[in-house]
């Protein structure tokens, strides 16, 4: 026969709400134990969409992995900001959820790039070089709803997870109390935090206080339970409720929320998606983070059954996996050859991530 049927693939119907999970990969500059010890650098960010990594420092063994961009180590707290959160924040304003997820090795720049830091002498948070998503987030969010001159109200939760149990950093309470999770009976997919505190924030400034707040909270939280940070997930979630008057003069109810998410380290899960042998003998078995790389390999292979129910943090985040948010993921990286394997480790898990679609909707009354 001399026309043979059209490959299968373009027959079938994509859903036209269908949009994959964007990925962006973050790699970070040597740090100076990396220079002193004569590592390697190893990876090659080539602007753009690209990066390559070389298995050996002069070897023609090379693996390139391609993401919806690559930001190499000399790139700028701003840069990463405008490419992959504001277009969120905007999403947030016409009514989506949105989720934003840090994944990679403990010291590639998770936090460095979902919080910041705050430069010496920097007297204004607001301008500081250094501040990260979170901050910048805030900021956009404040100054597009003053110049579109819109109605909303803004709050703001900070929770951490850790070890399957929830922690308010927010919490008027002095100790550190444990919160709990409930199914939302009216919303399929979705979870309620018994007591959690989400704090009506009227300007930036306020923000800011409560995220001091928080974050010495989380210090102490850090001094009661060791190897926290690396072991911990961080969740800052901003919701906003938006009234709009439209044409006809009826009334118009957006809710937007953004969750930003800063992971545990990623260095116990090994290439194949299982913890890493020496990790389970030491009982370092990050449920959460475990039962995230089960359900991203369930929807990755359209498995029947996703595994969302089988920790706090999928349960939580369900929305932002396979259901209605529009999700970005950043992995980070180190760019030393003595870190290879976890980067690989990296690269694979957010790549296969890209696989993953969602089916945004907006919330509007
Ligand atoms: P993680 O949260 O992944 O454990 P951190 O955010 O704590 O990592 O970063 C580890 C160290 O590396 C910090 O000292 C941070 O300042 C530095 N760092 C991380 N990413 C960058 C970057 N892109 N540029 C400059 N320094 C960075
Ligand atoms: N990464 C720093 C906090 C830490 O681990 O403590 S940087 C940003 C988002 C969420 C929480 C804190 C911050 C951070 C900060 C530092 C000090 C006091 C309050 C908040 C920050 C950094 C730059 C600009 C704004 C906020």
């Amino acid at each position: 026969m001399m026309s043979s049927p059209l490959p299968a693939r373009k027959n079938v119907r994509k859903p036209c709400s269908g949009q994959n999970i964007k990925v962006f990969v973050r790699c970070r500059p040597m740090n100076s134990q990396e220079k002193v010890a004569r590592a390697q650098e190893l990876v090659e960010c080539q602007g753009g969409k690209n990066i390559v990594v070389k298995e050996r420092p002069l070897d023609k063994f090379t693996k390139t992995f391609s993401f919806d961009k690559v930001f190499g180590a000399d790139s700028k707290q701003l840069d990463v900001y405008k490419c992959v959160a504001k277009p969120l924040v905007d999403e947030v304003l016409n009514g989506f959820n949105c989720t934003i997820f840090a994944y990679g090795q403990t010291g590639t720049g998770k936090t460095f790039t979902m919080e910041g830091e705050r430069t010496e002498n920097c007297t204004s948070w607001q301008e500081d070089p250094l501040a990260g998503v979170i901050p910048r987030c805030v900021n956009h969010l404040f100054d597009e709803l003053r110049i579109q001159k819109l109605e909303f109200t803004m709050r703001v939760s900070f929770l951490e997870l850790y070890n399957e149990e929830l922690f308010d950093l927010l919490s008027a309470q002095d100790d550190l109390s444990r919160l709990r999770l409930y199914e939302d009976s009216s919303r399929k997919g979705s979870c309620i935090i018994q007591g959690l505190e989400e704090v009506l924030v009227r300007s930036k400034n306020d923000v800011y206080n409560v995220i001091e707040k928080g974050s010495a909270k989380r210090q102490t939280a850090a001094t009661l339970m060791n190897a926290h940070s690396s072991r911990s997930h961080t969740v800052f979630t901003v919701t906003v409720h938006i009234k709009e008057n439209t044409l006809d003069g009826d009334e118009l109810l957006k809710t937007g929320k953004l969750h930003l998410v800063d992971l545990a380290g990623s260095e116990n899960i090994g290439r194949s998606g299982a913890v890493d042998k020496r990790a389970r003998e030491a009982g370092n078995i990050n449920q959460s983070l475990l039962t995230l790389g089960r359900v991203i390999t369930s929807l990755v292979e359209q498995a029947p059954h996703v595994p969302y129910r089988e920790s706090k943090l999928t349960r939580l985040l369900q929305d932002a996996l396979g259901g209605k948010t529009k999700t970005s993921i950043i992995a980070t990286i180190s760019p030393a050859s003595t870190n290879l394997e976890e980067t690989l480790s990296t690269l694979d898990y957010a790549h296969r991530a890209k696989n993953i679609t969602n089916k945004p909707e907006v919330n509007q009354k």
